[in-house]
């Protein structure tokens, strides 16, 4: 068992700090002011361990399973670099580790029974792959429910040149966290909403993402009594990864008194983009740019899931500002109703190469309860591909829930009016009649998971994979 009673000011490293340990040669260093954990190094690389852990949630201890910490230790790498993680199995059940948004070999993609026999307890496992591509990326673990108790954490790659000039850097990743964690995590019995709740008012903008009862909202770890704090002097420039790592909840994202430059979204740089707020599915990340062009003070960075009750936050603090001046626990910033980033704003930097003419395959799939296209995985057909092919997938949503959809080991491009859609590996499909469309090129062979990033829809088998045929 380890305590966790502090996960400090959130995830934050500056760019010297982070220089600096590259320069002396750690393949990877947490940021994690304030005592959160740190992956242990060993000759071969870092090691991951699983197991019981002590959540302080506001003065109350919640035991619940997590990677030493909740969030799980921060891993940082650069563009090229080799990850090696060993992970040793401290959980009474078996258990992978997911590396969500990277595009490893298949046989290090971490989904039990599909690319490895799951780890069970006391085993070990070692994953090592390259890490071509930067960006920002979460790891957490493929097995059931597991990811809902805690057992999740951030994966920075760094570009060798960093394109971007910032003075300083906060991971946040926002979680929905339900009582009573030792029942399994399965949470359908705390009276939430029924599955397929009604919504009332316009359809395009009633967004249900879950319906399961999450009545706190943590970001980093931290409920809104005891925030993560951001600091920075008037004049500097943020640079904010923000995750959404939550199995049931969609989030909406602002600072009071500023706004946001997207520049990145799952890991993929877009031109930049200023809007009032973000809006997150399950699997999704934004990179953002935040100017301190206030003089001072302390400002609430609001978390607001979609649909539902429900509040969470951190505060944005300049530096020198007494601690007296934090913001209420509940005060709205009010970029929170302003206009959020859409998929049509995002136009690729690094779209993909696609060849000319059309796709060589096309799969039409309808999202209806928690079935894609009448099928309930496992007991559904494959979506096949070979390699080199272009593929396009459409998805219609007709349920009256938002699916954020995630492929394993590709990244795809969301088609757009402007023809230039984001590169992204999840993407929210609109419920009531939704539909979005990606296209990604078959360049990494195997068995992938192509599912709802909601996790209970996950485990009701809302699932596919995308296989490569043989030659
Ligand atoms: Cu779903």
């Amino acid at each position: 068992m380890s305590a966790v009673p502090d996960l400090g000011a959130g995830l934050s490293v500056t760019r010297r700090g982070f220089l600096a340990l590259s320069a002396a040669g750690l393949a990877a260093a947490t940021g994690c002011a304030g005592g959160g954990g740190r992956p242990s190094a060993t000759p071969g690389g870092l090691s991951l361990q699983p197991g019981p852990v002590i959540l302080d949630v506001a003065g109350h201890e919640v035991p619940t399973w997590g990677y030493g910490t909740v969030p799980g230790p921060e891993i940082r790498l650069r563009a090229g670099d080799t990850l090696r993680v060993r992970l040793h199995n401290g959980l009474p059940e078996d258990t992978t580790v997911h590396w969500h948004g990277l595009a490893p070999p298949n046989g290090m993609d971490g989904v039990p029974d599909v690319t490895q026999r799951p780890v069970p307890p006391g085993g070990t496992f070692r994953y090592e792959f390259r890490t071509p591509v930067a960006g920002s990326f979460m790891y957490h673990s493929h097995v059931g429910m597991q990811l809902d108790r805690g057992l999740y954490g951030p994966l920075i790659v760094e570009p060798r040149d960093e394109p971007l000039a910032y003075d300083r850097e906060y991971t946040l990743m926002l979680d929905d966290w339900a009582d009573g964690l030792d029942d399994g995590g399965d949470h359908t019995d705390h009276g939430g909403l029924p599955p397929e709740a009604a919504v009332d008012g316009d359809p395009t903008t009633a967004v249900s993402f879950g319906g399961r009862t999450y009545p706190l909202l943590l970001v980093n770890g931290r409920p809104p009594e005891d925030p993560p704090v951001m600091e920075g002097r008037p004049g500097d420039r943020l640079r904010l990864r923000v995750m959404n790592i939550a199995a049931d909840t969609g989030f909406r994202f602002a600072v009071a008194g500023h706004r946001l430059t997207v520049t990145h979204t799952d890991g993929m740089p877009v031109e930049p983009v200023t809007v009032d707020a973000l809006r997150l599915g399950m699997g999704e990340r934004y990179d953002v740019l935040l100017h301190l062009d206030q003089r001072d003070g302390a400002w609430q960075v609001g978390v607001a899931p979609e649909g539902r009750p429900g509040w969470g936050r951190a505060v944005l603090r300049y530096a020198g500002s007494p601690a007296s001046s934090s913001p209420p626990v509940t005060a709205w910033p009010t970029e929170l109703d302003g206009r959020p980033a859409t998929y049509g704003d995002l136009l690729a930097v690094e779209p993909p190469e696609l060849p000319a003419g059309a796709p060589d395959r096309v799969f039409d799939l309808t999202l209806q309860r928690t079935e894609i296209s009448g099928q309930s995985y496992p007991d559904a057909d494959p979506l096949t591909v070979a390699e080199g092919e272009w593929v396009r997938v459409t998805m219609r949503n007709t349920s009256a829930k938002w699916h954020p959809m995630h492929l394993h080991g590709h990244h795809f491009q969301v088609l757009t009016p402007s023809g230039r859609g984001p590169v992204k590996d999840t993407v929210t499909v609109p419920a009531r009649g939704g539909a979005v469309t990606f296209d990604f090129l078959a360049t990494n062979p195997g068995d992938w998971l192509f599912h709802c990033h909601n996790h209970h829809h996950m485990t009701d088998g809302m699932v596919r994979l995308v296989r490569y045929t043989s030659p």
